[in-house]
């Protein structure tokens, strides 16, 4: 596959984000190595930046058995987060805007300094932060391989940041916290942070060890999504959202009440 092949695929991708509609898996046509997959991301994400959409961090996916098992995807993914995709405390999320939305409750870490591929990838975090991350996949039915996901900037979509407190003081509190994920005040999902490749703490050398392999710089100031300890919820429309992360806190959003399925 060329590399104009491989941009071809991202702006697919990109014009299924900007029209809410799903596609069809890329792999259905032609498979894709990882790397070629990646490297549709980065082409993604470049078209982002050429629109003055900065990135300002990554998010994994799949660290998880959850996770995993919910997506049948087994490995370990890095994608970009947007700036604009940010969503601020107190905006309501507009579904129509998405194809098949879901939610899941995640840890944020802040770096407080360049992550270097040698550093100490905790040496490098300030702060720790409850969040929501919102998933939506471009493709069909949210099904996917594990090249397709990649492609597709891992179903990035979304994040909410809750409130941020000093990393040193919660570091030891956040590594086996209890996890839950409410949809207005009535649980959907309850879980663990050591679900998180078995302590969150483990998602900063992850993303320092797939942000060099792929290409991404880490600076000063970089969001660390460390992904979902549960399976994701579909979002439903006119529902207020609450992830909890024991001894974090909690943070919230709710969605708009029009309805917005476009799949298929
Ligand atoms: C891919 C994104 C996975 C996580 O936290 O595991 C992810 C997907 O499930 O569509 O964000
Ligand atoms: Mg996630």
């Amino acid at each position: 596959m060329t590399e104009a092949n491989l941009d071809e695929l991202a702006l697919r991708l990109d014009e299924a984000v900007r029209d809410a509609r799903a596609i069809a898996q890329l792999s259905d046509e032609q498979p894709l190595t990882l790397d070629q997959a990646y490297a549709v991301q980065r082409a993604g994400i470049a078209l982002r930046v050429g629109r003055g959409d900065p990135v300002v961090g990554v998010k994994l996916g799949f660290t998880s058995e959850a996770k995993a098992r919910q997506m049948g995807v087994f490995d370990v993914i890095i994608g970009q987060l947007a700036a604009s995709t940010e969503v601020a405390l107190g905006d309501t999320v507009d579904l129509a805007t998405m194809v098949h939305p879901r939610v899941e409750p995640e840890v944020a870490f802040r770096l407080g300094k360049e992550l270097s591929p040698d550093d100490d990838p905790l040496a490098a975090v300030a702060e720790v932060a409850p969040a929501l991350e919102i998933i939506d996949s471009r493709y069909r039915d949210f099904r996917f391989s594990l090249e397709d996901v990649v492609a597709d900037n891992t179903s990035a979509a979304g994040f909410v940041l809750g409130a941020w407190v000093p990393f040193a003081a919660h570091s030891q509190a956040i590594a086996d916290a209890a996890v839950g994920l409410a949809f207005d005040g009535r649980e959907r999902e309850t879980g663990s942070t050591a679900a998180i490749l078995g302590d969150p703490r483990q998602a900063v050398a992850a993303a320092q060890r797939l942000a060099d392999r792929y290409g991404m710089p880490l600076p000063a100031g970089s969001i660390i999504l460390a992904g979902a300890a549960t399976a994701a919820v579909a979002l439903a429309p006119g529902v207020l959202v609450e992830a909890s992360v024991a001894g974090l806190g909690s943070v919230s959003v709710r969605t708009a009440q029009n309805p917005g399925s476009n799949d298929g």
